[in-house]
């Protein structure tokens, strides 16, 4: 490959001596990660900038062999490719004020794509080696109904319950039946996304994917589930934006080598984690993890503060025509708005978690999404609102409106969300994209999207968004219709 005129290698274990060891920071030798003892489902760009250095660094610091990470991709091969040819090797390549800085992560050391390797991951998971399954697999990954529980209606997970493992609990099951035929021990399964309660969740999923087996078989999974398994709840958080072509001219420069697999991200991350665990864990502790009984209370923090706030400047953002969140958070009214919606409708929804001062972490988290190298695009946040607003806005809504208070900047939040749906485009005519699962429902639930009314009464009407709870609140419908009224 040539980039600027020279031949340029790219990174693997074999060229690691032509990475610029003055500059970079180089992974461990190979032993201390060879050995697999962590499953991942969804090694995206996020497990590899927050999880995999987490655990890199407790291995380094403990000098702790076997949780080397398995990362298994659920749909797309593209990630296989990058990673493969580097042995497994990525850089993380972070953004903050200053100069980027760059290290070179071997904590993963095996990589599979689960719809052509069915077998390697059945392997993987009755490994007695393997004593730790963790999750990134986005909210939509889980497949829930709207009461919460599994959804048995989606075409996928009924096709696991016949016999597949396509859907991200179908997968577990089906390997957690396969560790149970080969008595390979206890194990603990590990959400690392952005749910409240995400272990208890994803514990109640892989029951009810149990249940709706046929009787002899799913009453053999489930209590075998309950006497092996633990479902450790986790706050994760780190913003990691997707990776430009731009992003990996800069990292082959600081490098010395080509990265296909490179991630990008904020200098910034936090990982609080319940120490419930059924097979050991990596000492986490000694990374900067917090290992903590209980960790609901930062979840509800950074969910409401950090992520629910992220989501108003994406949509407000995206509407203005500002293609990054730092250009959003720079709009001295955005940034009032922001500030309103922690200041006034969450913080006094929020249980204070011990050790946080929930104003300064506000203000953290506004400095945090300033940050203008890492030029995180309104329109990635903006994704699969149809999944994310229940857990990040519309918990605090609801916690509003029982406090018989109008949530003014959440309802500001979720009016903006549905004038992006409505509008789809900016104020300058630019087209916004609508990916969202639910997003041919939503197109047809805006009619033709100019009437306040319309649109608020129509996207209330989606009942796995709203419940039927906020569907009929008067007060939150006339705060939706108000700010349309500004918005459309
Ligand atoms: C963002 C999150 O895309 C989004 O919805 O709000 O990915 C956010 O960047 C992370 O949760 C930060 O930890």
């Amino acid at each position: 490959m040539a980039a600027r005129g020279r031949a340029v290698t790219r990174l693997s274990r074999g060229t690691l001596p032509e990475v610029r060891h003055d500059r970079v920071q180089l992974p461990p030798p190979p032993a201390l990660a060879q050995q697999v003892g962590i499953l991942h489902l969804g090694i995206g760009a996020f497990h590899r900038a927050h999880q995999a250095v987490f655990t890199e660094d407790a291995a380094l610091a403990s000098d702790q062999e076997g949780w080397g990470i398995c990362g298994v991709t659920q749909r797309s091969a593209a990630v296989v490719d990058q990673l493969r040819p580097q042995d497994c090797l990525y850089a993380v390549l972070e953004r903050g004020v200053g100069d980027p800085s760059v290290r070179v992560v071997g904590q993963v050391s095996d990589v599979l794509f689960a719809a052509e390797e069915g077998p390697r991951l059945t392997a993987r998971f009755a490994d007695p080696a393997v004593r730790l399954v963790t999750l990134t697999v986005t909210e939509k990954g889980y497949r829930r109904g709207s009461d919460g529980g599994l959804d048995l209606t989606d075409p996928v997970v009924a096709a696991d319950l016949a016999g597949g493992a396509r859907s991200t609990v179908g997968q577990l099951v089906r390997g957690l039946q396969a560790r149970r035929a080969a008595s390979a021990g206890p194990v603990s399964v590990l959400s690392c996304d952005n749910l409240t309660g995400n272990g208890e969740v994803l514990r109640r999923l892989v029951m009810d994917f149990c249940r709706a087996l046929p009787s002899a078989e799913g009453d053999a999974i489930g209590s075998w589930v309950e006497q092996h398994v633990a479902f450790p709840s986790s706050m994760v958080d780190r913003i990691v934006p997707a990776t430009t072509d731009a992003d990996r001219a800069d990292a082959a420069t600081l490098l010395g080598v080509v990265d296909q697999a490179l991630v990008v991200a904020e200098p910034f991350r936090q990982w609080v984690v319940e120490d419930a665990f059924a097979a050991g864990r990596p000492a986490w502790e000694r990374a900067g993890a917090d290992l903590v009984d209980d960790v609901e209370p930062f979840e509800q923090l950074k969910l409401r503060m950090l992520n629910g706030t992220h989501s108003l400047l994406a949509y407000l953002g995206a509407l203005r025509g500002y293609e990054t969140i730092a250009e959003a958070v720079s709009d001295a009214e955005l940034a009032s708005a922001a500030q309103r919606l922690m200041r006034e409708d969450v913080a006094p929804t929020l249980e204070q978690p011990p050790g946080l001062d929930v104003t300064a972490y506000g203000e953290t988290v506004l400095e945090r999404f300033a940050n203008p190298a890492l030029r995180h695009r309104t329109t990635q946040v903006a994704m699969d609102g149809s999944q994310k607003l229940p857990l990040r806005l519309l918990t605090t809504v609801r916690d509003r409106l029982a406090a018989g208070a109008t949530p003014e900047w959440a309802s500001l939040a979720v009016a903006a969300w549905m004038a992006y749906v409505a509008a789809g485009r900016d104020r300058h005519g630019r087209q916004l994209p609508l990916d969202d699962p639910l997003a041919d429902r939503l197109r047809s639930a805006v009619g033709t999207g100019s009437d306040p009314v319309a649109v608020a009464t129509g996207l209330l009407g989606v009942r796995e968004v709203f419940g039927d709870d906020l569907r009929d609140s008067a007060v939150f419908r006339d705060a939706l219709v108000r700010h349309l009224k500004e918005l459309l």
